[in-house]
């Protein structure tokens, strides 16, 4: 398993964060994941045989939300 921080633009409330965690919680590969509104990020843990970091940025920023 591989954690790692993605720090998260656009989230704004507490609903914000809940999306981001459903996003996070569906794809595939991510075992775990924990999101906080301050500070704007992600904490995720995935294996990277089934996932990568790209990837999951992408399903992020689809949701609507900023990722470097
Ligand atoms: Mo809160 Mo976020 O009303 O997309 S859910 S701003």
């Amino acid at each position: 398993m591989e954690t790692t921080i993605i720090t998260i633009g656009g989230m704004t409330c507490m609903g914000c964060v809940g999306s981001v965690k459903r996003v996070l919680d569906g794809f595939a590969g991510v075992t775990q994941a924990e999101v906080t509104l301050q500070p704007a990020q992600a904490t995720v843990t995935f294996d990277p045989a089934k996932a990568n970091l790209q990837g999951i940025k992408n399903a992020i920023s689809d949701a609507g939300y900023d990722v470097a």
